[in-house]
C-alpha cells in the first residue's frame, strides 16, 4: 500500500519555518538536522495532523515507490514524527513488520489493523525517527507504519519528511556544515 490518498482520516496542514516569525519551527528543524545528520533544507514543511476519536492513518510507506508514483526528483529517506500531545487511549504509531518474525508477516499482514509489530505511544514532546530506505537507497519494506485509531482524547503530531536532496525554498540550509 503506497498511496496515502484516502487512508488518513485526520485533519492536517503544512507549516514551514518561513511562516513562523518566532523561530520555533526553525529551532525544531535544526534539532532534527542534528538528530538525523541531514541538513534542515532537505526537510519538507511540517505536516501538522489532528486526530479526533476514531481517526487513524492506515499503514503506508513514506518513501515513494517508482511503480506507484513514477520517477521522483528526490526520495524520502527518513521521517521524524514529533508528538505534540499525549493521547488518553489509542493513537499509537504502529510498525507492523517490526519484532520477531517481521519478514514472514510481509505477505499476510492486514495493513489496516494495529494488532502486530510494535506500537509507539504518543507523548507530548517526544520525537520518533525512523528510516524509509536502506543505506544503498533501496526502500526498506519494514518501514511500513500507521497511526492506530484514537480511542479517547485528541492526538496532535507534526511530521517532518526528509529527502535525499535539498528542498529548501524556505531558508533552511542545505549544507552539511550547518549540522552541528
Ligand atoms: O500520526 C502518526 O502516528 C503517523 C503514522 C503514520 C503519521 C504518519 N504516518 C505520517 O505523517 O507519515
Ligand atoms: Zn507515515
Amino acid at each position: 500500500m503506497d498511496s496515502t490518498v484516502e487512508i488518513r482520516t485526520s485533519q492536517g496542514t503544512f507549516l514551514s519555518r518561513g511562516s513562523d516569525p518566532d523561530g520555533v519551527l526553525a529551532y525544531i528543524e535544526d534539532k532534527i538536522a542534528v538528530l538525523t545528520g541531514i541538513p534542515a533544507g532537505h526537510g519538507e514543511p511540517f505536516n501538522v495532523l489532528r486526530y479526533e476519536n476514531g481517526q487513524h492513518y492506515d499503514s503506508h510507506y513514506d518513501s515513494f515507490d517508482e511503480a506507484g508514483y513514477g520517477k521522483q526528483s528526490s526520495q524520502r529517506v527518513a521521517t521524524v514524527l514529533v508528538y505534540l500531545s499525549d493521547v488518553e487511549e489509542g493513537g499509537e504509531t504502529s510498525f507492523l513488520f517490526e519484532g520477531v518474525g517481521g519478514t514472514e508477516r510481509l505477505k499476510t499482514v492486514d495493513y489496516k489493523k494495529c494488532d502486530t509489530g510494535i506500537k509507539v505511544t504518543p507523548r507530548a514532546g517526544d520525537a520518533l525517527l525512523f528510516w524509509s530506505v536502506h543505506p544503498d537507497m533501496t526502500r526498506d519494506l519494514h518501514s511500513l507504519h500507521g497511526g492506530c485509531p484514537v480511542a479517547r482524547g485528541t492526538k496532535w503530531t507534526a511530521t517532518k519528511w526528509i529527502r535525499d536532496r535539498c528542498m529548501s525554498a524556505a531558508g533552511a540550509s542545505c549544507s552539511s556544515e550547518s549540522v552541528n
